[in-house]
């Protein structure tokens, strides 16, 4: 199993400056400046534990590179482009959308390659080079619809990759799986229409953004059925997670039959995020990652591409990272030494509240008998 990684130190440059996590610091109203949840630290210390751990001597390093404009405007507006050209042009920058998504002066160039690297990964699977791929970017892109970012999101990163295995590539069929804790909203927008894109989110109900991610959204037109989401109470842990992933996910993804797999992995659902209130470990994520790369190998020899989204812990995202890495190359360097401490505790069992969600989005999604 050969499994390309792409990183570039320039990720680390994504400057979304002095903040008070999610705002602006300010002094009239006791925000006192920090740094933005979306800070360099949590991928930064990932990319430094693939190398600390070795795993990077098991992976096949994928050149990064910038995103065309026309790979840009597959899914998004031109309005949207030109304004993040524009602002990059301003000496402190801009924000890609909705003021808690900043970046810096010329922080363009950033956004374009982490887009690219997604693409670069997509095409490494497609073209053989890897088995399967994992794009280390920021900043992250599956909250960014249309015509604006959100979300710490500049473009759609995975969404843009989509596209370009869709049109340039010529793959009939993907399927998105969108692990992180938030609803993978930009993505499911950019395909809610298309039958050929199965767009699936597990994320905490209601979290962000606001009133997204609801059961009911299914797709429309000629897609309904290919947008799936799981929105699973605050509190699930590896067992409720590991239920929705077989319940719904792998049955979802093998009818479907696609022919590339696509992760937007974030870690955000993991048991020491600041942000959300799940409490998957990093054997959970290690484990949900293995059963989707096994239905990969079912349906398209193993084609799964990743892109990396949120996830806020810095202590604990790099080990949930290495663990999905491990599961993707298929070695093991290196044990979670939270993992002891965090396995053990109450509420990794699937709850009531759990099953009849992940119930309700297997009867939702279930294939009918056409
Ligand atoms: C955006 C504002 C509050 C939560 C935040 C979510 C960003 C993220 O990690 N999205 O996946
Ligand atoms: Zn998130």
């Amino acid at each position: 199993m050969t499994t390309g990684y792409a990183y570039h130190e320039v990720f680390g440059w994504h400057d979304t400056s002095s903040y008070a996590g999610l705002f602006p610091a300010d002094p009239t109203r006791g925000l006192q400046p920090y740094d933005h949840f979306e800070n360099p630290e949590t991928k930064r210390r990932l990319h430094e534990l693939v190398v600390v751990s070795g795993l990077i001597d098991h992976l096949r390093a994928i050149p990064t590179r910038l995103a065309t404009d026309e790979e840009i405007l597959r899914v998004h507006t031109p309005e949207h482009l030109a304004r993040i050209v524009a602002e990059s042009e301003l000496p402190k920058g801009g924000d890609a959308g909705d003021g808690i998504s900043p970046f810096g002066h010329q922080g363009i160039v950033i956004a374009r390659r982490a887009a690219g690297t997604v693409v670069a990964c997509v095409d490494a699977v497609l073209d053989g080079v890897v088995h399967n791929a994992y794009a280390l970017v920021r900043p992250p892109g599956h909250h960014a619809i249309a015509g604006m970012g959100m979300g710490f999101c500049t473009f759609g990163n995975l969404a843009i990759a989509a596209a370009h295995a869709k049109d340039i590539r010529g793959v009939g069929r993907i399927a998105v799986v969108d692990w992180d804790v938030h609803h993978g909203n930009g993505t499911q927008s950019l395909f809610y229409a298309d039958p050929d894109v199965l767009t699936i989110s597990i994320h905490q109900d209601n979290v962000f953004p606001p009133a997204s991610g609801a059961l009911d959204e299914r797709g429309e037109g000629p897609g309904v059925g290919a947008a799936i989401n799981i929105p699973l109470p605050p509190g699930t842990g590896d067992g409720g997670y590991l239920h929705a992933v077989d319940e719904v996910i792998v049955p979802a993804v093998r009818a479907f039959r696609p022919e590339l797999v696509l992760v937007a992995s974030g870690f955000d659902a993991g048991i020491m995020d600041p942000l959300a209130r799940q409490m998957v470990t990093s054997g959970g994520f290690a484990a949900i990652a293995g059963r989707i790369l096994d239905v990969a190998a079912e349906c398209c020899d193993g084609r799964v591409a990743m892109s990396h989204e949120g996830g806020y812990n810095p202590i604990y995202v790099p080990f949930c990272g290495l663990a999905v890495l491990e599961a993707m190359a298929g070695v093991k360097v290196l044990d979670d030494p939270f993992l002891p401490v965090v396995a053990g505790m109450t509420g990794h069992e699937l709850k009531p509240a759990e099953a009849d969600v992940i119930a309700a989005a297997a009867r939702l999604s279930a294939p009918t008998s056409a």
